[in-house]
């Protein structure tokens, strides 16, 4: 039996506005998903041409995970998103010819051509780069809400794992930290059933990873990750939790990883039913639907948002084609710490 709690779908628009979304909201989300995944489809494009040096990761299949974490954060929150969650710089505002730059290295992504990957964000949207997508940003999201306990700052922390990284001890350290001393943080489990080719079943022995936040002495929530509202509804209680001061809450979102590990993996060993299961519950699908049913999305309106997304990252993919590689003398630039930067202290 789980000890998490299970969270309920989300039903009707009454519970969407106490929730404090309204309708230009709802298409904001929409538009903001439809941005995620074009993004990563049209990497896979770039990918295909050559232009991508090393591998190429997506988090397709869960756009709605990363979109209602990245909607529930306040402006001054801040995270450290994997490369599952595309949907979380979106929401921020990071531009996509600058994700597309820094898939191709060019010298206009965010990490200015040093990394050819996901491996990245903008500090300015309150986002902090990724190391690996092994936990290793989770005592980093812990130390964020130490500062701003220190700082005295009504500020949450949020950092994020997958199910298979749950495995490491730096979960159990960050976890443990923050609940011992009730810090502003959120912890979000992106559990989409593999990590790499290994199966839940030898990953964790428990139901759920939200199991594990009692033992903590924090709330753990599992929720649907194909279901944004529910997954917007259930992070924004968490971060205003945590502000006023209520302690860290760990939350699972259930999705299914709908490609392989990366560009390079086929998923051969995912079986084909169980991507065909998860193909009908397709998160952006789902949200149309809702759209559709409650807050009557005409055909007009889903045609205007879908021509727009594909001018907008038609534009960005042209944009981050024009951006020059990384000049070599400039390698070691943003690489160390400044000493200017050490002499700033940080509270
Ligand atoms: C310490 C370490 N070991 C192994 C890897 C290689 N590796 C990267 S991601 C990954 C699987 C992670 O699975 P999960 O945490 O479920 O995240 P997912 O990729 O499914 O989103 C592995 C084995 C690594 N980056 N770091
Ligand atoms: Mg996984």
């Amino acid at each position: 039996m789980a000890i998490a709690r299970e969270a309920d779908p989300v039903g009707s628009l009454s519970e969407v506005k106490d929730a404090g979304l309204d309708r230009e909201d709802l298409l904001g989300i929409y538009r903001n998903l439809l941005i995620t995944r074009g993004v990563e489809e049209r990497g896979h494009i770039l990918y295909k041409q050559g232009k991508i040096p090393g591998s190429f990761y997506t988090g397709r299949g869960n756009e709605a995970a990363a979109v209602g974490i990245g909607t529930a954060m306040g402006p001054e929150d801040v995270g450290a998103p994997l490369h599952r969650d595309m949907g979380v710089h979106i929401v921020r505002g990071m531009e996509p010819w600058r994700v597309f730059a820094n898939y191709m290295g060019r010298a206009d992504g965010p990490t200015k051509g040093r990394d050819g990957n996901v491996h990245m964000a903008d500090i300015r949207l309150g986002l902090i780069s990724m190391v690996s997508h092994l936990p290793a940003m989770l005592p980093v999201a812990v130390g964020c809400a130490l500062a701003f306990r220190i700082r005295d700052e009504r500020r949450v922390a949020l950092g994020w794992f997958g199910e298979g990284a749950s495995a490491r001890g730096d979960t159990h350290e960050a976890m443990n930290f923050a609940g011992t001393r009730r810090l502003p943080v959120v912890f979000i489990c992106d559990n989409n059933q593999w990590a790499y080719s290994t199966p839940t079943h030898l990953e964790y022995a428990v139901e759920h990873i939200a199991d594990r936040a009692q033992a903590y002495g924090f709330e753990g929530v599992v929720v649907d990750g194909t279901d944004v509202l529910a997954v917007y509804r259930e992070a924004k209680r968490a971060i205003e939790k945590a502000r006023e001061g209520g302690g860290p809450t760990l939350i699972e979102c259930l999705t299914l990883r709908m490609e392989g590990h990366a560009v390079h993996d086929d998923a051969f060993y995912v079986p084909r039913e169980l991507f065909e299961e998860w193909a009908k519950r397709d998160p952006i699908e789902r949200f149309r639907e809702w759209l559709r049913d409650n807050v009557s999305l005409t055909d007009g309106e889903e045609e205007e948002i879908a021509a727009d997304v594909k001018h907008l990252l038609a534009e960005a993919m042209r944009r981050a084609e024009e951006s020059p590689l990384p000049d070599t003398s400039t390698l070691l630039d943003g690489v160390y710490a400044d000493p200017a930067d050490l002499h700033a202290p940080h509270h």
